[in-house]
């Protein structure tokens, strides 16, 4: 025989593995049913294609009595199958071929022991053909018998006769269901001997009519009778036809998978997902307290600001009192080598477990003494989730859009250890003092020694005077002796200095308040996008790529 190379071209093979690219992105998404059809038809043409594609596998299927067996035993010439009187009569498939060198791991496959070598002429060199049984038998294992092979052979022959082709059994539960399969087709009406002349047309006719509401227009429909052979050379000749083509294999599978595909749901464009992060950012930094943390960031900075450079006299009462930013536990525990790098000040007294870092450079960070967030803002928080699933969900087919609502919770659990975690980090640098303070506190205390020293003096003339020692010279700026104006004038700059200081770091406070809020928007927000957009994203994409395949699984 003749050995045809494939024709199927890199067009099926890219299609397959599309049709198992589709099945993979939507297992757990779509119906099980439809993802392991989809796998199971991609498993089956896998096979199909290594077994002898020089063969071409038709197989003659009806009802009881229409005459399968009688038309495989005169396309054969020979009389291979029983033809019985008592219904049904066969069992199970049969094979006669034609040429059937090569053939038998394809037989194999279709799991059909008996083969017989074909009688006939040579003209069908390279078909296989099979006698099923009755597809509408009252015998269970012939109806499966039927339902497996028809899944596995090139070629759909489909026999009946002038009393049943308008069975409902046939249309409905085959013909209507195959009607992708419409090019690897045919069907013969047999026993028109049993017809008046008159009457073939009529029947003929109305079995087209039949067919095209199955949506089986263009099926060659053939007349022929089995006994008196009437029809059996065109029926031959359009075997042959296909045969030679050697490619009802391919045109088969390319059906199997576009039915398959089309399952899995219609390619769509997927939508251009647009998370609304702007409400989830809001209702995460609410719940985090992020204004309670910018609020003691503004007052922690006076504070400390107070401490460095107040006047040396009064500080220290401002010193008792505690850190405002502190307090919440933030600074206390800082990243090591984080963004916003301050040293760990303080031991970690966390009343809480230590959550872990997120990656390398960063250390344990414990949790903050921020308030948990309250029941309504938690909702608010759900709600923001909630609108993002919904949004991004809106145009998308059910089950997918169940997917992206999940996707949008997936992660939700996580979401306020993290917040907090980045609150204690990227507000932590909040702590770190201004260069100028060490200046002024410098100067403060330079003041404060002059003013001590002016006291001194003034004391040590005071002593003088008081045991009768004569009065040493007194230096004067200009009738104002000096200790008087080292202590007055110590005095009075280092308050001044202190209102100066209290004043700049009044302003700072508020910038540096300013600075943390924009930092922790987009700290907050950058979690949120973690642990809620990205999963969405994440399953948004999945679907634009099984969309994507699904487009070129059915091309
Ligand atoms: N008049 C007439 N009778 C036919 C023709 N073809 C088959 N028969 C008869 O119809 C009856 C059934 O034929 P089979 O070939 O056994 O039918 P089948 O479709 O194989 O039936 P099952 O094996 O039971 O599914 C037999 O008595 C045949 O002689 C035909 O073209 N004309
Ligand atoms: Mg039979």
């Amino acid at each position: 025989m003749k050995l045809l190379r494939r024709k199927e071209g890199p067009s099926l093979d890219s299609r397959l593995a599309a049709l198992l690219e589709a099945a993979e992105l939507a297992e757990g998404r779509l119906p099980e049913e439809a993802v392991s059809g989809a796998r199971t038809v991609a498993e089956r043409a896998g096979v199909r294609r290594t077994l002898s594609i020089d063969h071409t596998v038709a197989a003659l299927a009806g009802a009881t009595g229409s005459g399968k067996s009688s038309l495989y035993n005169a396309l054969a010439g020979t009389d291979l199958a029983a033809v019985g009187v008592v219904r049904p009569t066969t069992s199970a498939a049969q094979a006669a071929l034609w040429d059937g060198e090569g053939s038998g791991p394809l037989l194999d496959w279709l799991d059909i022991p008996q083969r017989h070598p074909a009688a006939s002429a040579s003209d069908l060199s390279g078909l296989v053909l099979l006698d099923l049984p009755d597809h509408d038998s009252i015998q269970v294992s012939h109806r499966l018998e039927v339902d497996r092979l028809v899944e596995l052979v090139d070629l759909l022959v489909w026999v009946v006769d002038p009393q049943k082709y308008a069975d409902a059994a046939l249309h409905d539960r085959y013909l209507r269901r195959l009607a992708a399969h419409r090019g690897v087709m045919l069907v013969v009406l047999n026993q028109v001997d049993r017809l008046p002349d008159s009457a073939v047309d009529r029947c003929l006719r109305d079995l087209r009519r039949l067919l095209d509401e199955d949506g089986l227009a263009g099926v060659p429909v053939l007349a022929v009778s089995a006994r008196t052979g009437a029809g059996l050379a065109e029926l031959r000749a359009l075997l042959n036809d296909r045969v030679a083509e050697r490619k009802s294999w391919s045109t088969r599978l390319a059906a199997d998978i576009a039915t398959a595909a089309a399952r899995l749901g219609a390619p769509e464009e997927a939508p251009a997902g647009q998370a609304m992060d702007r409400a989830l950012t809001a209702a995460l930094c609410e719940a985090a307290g992020v204004p309670l943390v910018v609020e003691a960031v503004a007052k922690g900075h006076r504070h400390r600001a107070v401490v460095a450079t107040g006047w040396p006299v009064t500080r220290w009462i401002r010193k008792l009192r505690p850190d405002p930013l502190r307090r919440l536990r933030i600074g206390t525990m800082a990243p090591v080598g984080g963004p916003v790098g301050e040293l760990p000040a303080g031991g970690s007294s966390g009343k809480s477990a230590a959550s872990s870092g997120q990656g390398p450079g960063t250390e344990v960070v414990g949790r903050t003494s921020v308030p948990a967030a309250s029941a309504v803002q938690r909702a608010r928080v759900e709600t923001a989730i909630r609108d993002v699933g919904e949004a991004a969900a809106a145009d998308l087919p059910g089950p997918w859009a169940a997917a992206v609502r999940q996707a949008a919770r997936s992660r939700s659990q996580e979401l306020t250890d993290a917040v907090d975690r980045v609150v204690a980090t990227t507000s932590a640098g909040a702590t770190r003092r201004p260069r100028w303070w060490r200046a002024v506190n410098v100067l403060q205390w330079l003041v404060f020694a002059a003013m001590v020293a002016g006291a001194l003096w003034l004391g040590g003339l005071f002593g003088m005077d008081y045991l009768r020692l004569p009065q040493p010279p007194l230096p004067t700026v200009g009738v104002v002796p000096w200790p008087t104006v080292l202590l007055v004038g110590g005095a009075l700059a280092g308050v001044l200095i202190a209102l100066l200081s209290r004043l700049a770091a009044w302003a700072g406070g508020r910038r540096r308040a300013r600075r943390t809020a924009r930092a922790l928007r987009t700290a907050v927000g950058r979690v949120g996008d973690d642990l809620v957009l990205a999963p969405v994203r994440g399953e948004l994409d999945r679907y634009a790529r099984f969309t994507e395949a699904l487009t070129r699984a059915r091309a």
